[in-house]
């Protein structure tokens, strides 16, 4: 079926930040979805285009949806909606530049994601099923919040807590609980104002020792009934806190180096169940990476900032050998079709991957349909509570309850 009409608009997302949705029509369906913006963004990110000026504080996306209404869709309408990379590879060409700069990878994003929504559609399928995927990723919900997305002294930006059970159904019910616990516990412990949230919808308590958080986590799982059926991760976010002047990271009102971070992790990890840590270095350091992996043989090392989705970083990470995950954000490197071409790489070299929300996000439940569509195994989308994250985690009740029905 061709592309019979592309449109654009500007609209909110969870900050309350300008973002684009684009909306793909073909002679029988229509297809919407919307870019999500980061806060704690990689150095190496495709460019997120907006205004400048004084409307929206310079955050206005107009030139973006300009690009989209005049550029694009002159040039994809009549297209196949279903030749995703013919029409990703004709917006790059369009665009011409090496980090997406000229039409916005924000523009380029949010069409290539309608494209492959209204590609299923036009075939009947719900995105997971044309996709071809049928495994429920395990949830990591963020549940108390530092660094870029919170204003309180904690410098590891994300505490998610891993609930295990057999449905995803059960997990999300865990995290809910498991998180409610926590609020009253907090309240309890620092008063009303320790419920307030971050960005991503998990706790931002006046906590400021990595430590102190993982406690007052942990006591909570205690608490709900959970203990032994929950693991932990983290993403330190870890550039957000290094100097690199001095070329120390400042933690628990600590100055450390790199080596002393790895012993750092290393006690934490032994300390508390954590399974998994992100970002743990600054963004260039492939090597202090690679040192964290040797030291915690048995732990995920994720790549964000590090490798941003781009499959030249991504090599470059598994020559080294600095990450055993990939931390896969769409709008990192711009279209679906390079995102697929990043977890291929991940696939060939027996890399995890773990499908992420941005901080700041939309209603679009895409991300939900996409994980399950690539049967990536791990997805992370923030704390279970904010509209803009449980749309992702209740579009996986959705999918999983559909498989059931189907199955029985
Ligand atoms: C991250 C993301 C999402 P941001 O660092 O992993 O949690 O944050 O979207 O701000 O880059
Ligand atoms: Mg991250």
């Amino acid at each position: 079926m061709k592309i019979a009409s592309v449109w654009s608009r500007e609209i909110l997302d969870s900050r309350g930040n300008p973002t684009i949705e684009v909306d793909i029509a073909t002679e029988s369906v229509l297809a919407s979805a919307a870019a999500p913006s980061g806060a704690s963004t990689g150095t190496h990110e495709a460019v997120e285009l907006r205004d400048g000026g004084k409307r929206y504080m310079g955050k206005g996306v107009l030139q973006a949806v300009q690009n989209v209404n005049e550029i694009i869709a002159p040039a994809i309408i009549g297209m196949e909606v279903s030749d995703q990379s013919g029409i990703d590879h004709r917006m790059k060409e369009l665009d011409g530049t090496k980090g997406k700069s000229k039409l916005g990878a924000n523009a380029m994003v949010a069409t290539s994601m309608a494209v492959l929504r209204a590609a299923a559609a036009s075939e009947g399928k719900m995105l997971h099923e044309y996709l071809g995927g049928n495994i429920l990723p395990s949830p990591m919900f963020n549940i108390v919040n530092g660094g870029k997305h919170a204003g309180n002294g904690l410098a590891v930006q994300e505490f998610m807590i891993i609930p295990q059970a057999d449905l995803f159904t059960e997990r999300l019910r865990m995290a809910s609980e498991i998180y409610h616990v926590l609020g009253k516990q907090l309240v309890g412990k620092l008063g009303p104002a320790a419920r307030n949230v971050g960005d991503e919808g998990g706790y931002a308590p006046q906590i400021d020792n990595t430590y102190k958080a993982l406690d007052e986590i942990t006591s909570a799982i205690e608490e709900a009934g959970y203990g032994g059926a929950c693991t932990l991760a983290l993403d330190a976010a870890a550039s957000s806190f290094y100097d690199e002047k001095s070329g120390t990271y400042s933690i628990d009102g600590k100055e450390l180096k790199e080596a002393e971070m790895v012993d750092y992790y290393a006690d934490i990890a032994k300390a508390y169940p954590i399974i998994s840590i992100e970002d743990p270095f600054f963004e260039e350091s492939f090597e202090a990476f690679a040192a964290l992996r040797k030291a915690l043989p048995q732990k995920q090392v994720v790549g964000d900032d590090l490798v941003v989705t781009n499959v030249t970083r991504l090599a470059q990470a598994i020559d080294m050998q600095s990450i055993n995950a990939l931390l896969l954000k769409v709008n990192q490197i711009g279209t679906i079709s390079e995102a697929m071409d990043a977890v291929r790489m991940c696939r060939e070299n027996k890399l995890n991957v773990i499908v992420s929300h941005r901080s700041g996000e939309t209603e679009d439940c895409f991300i939900a349909d996409f994980s399950v569509g690539i049967n990536a195994g791990q997805i992370k989308t923030g704390a279970p509570a904010r509209g803009e994250r449980t749309a992702k985690y209740n579009q996986l009740l959705r999918i999983e309850e559909r498989m059931m029905v189907e199955q029985a």
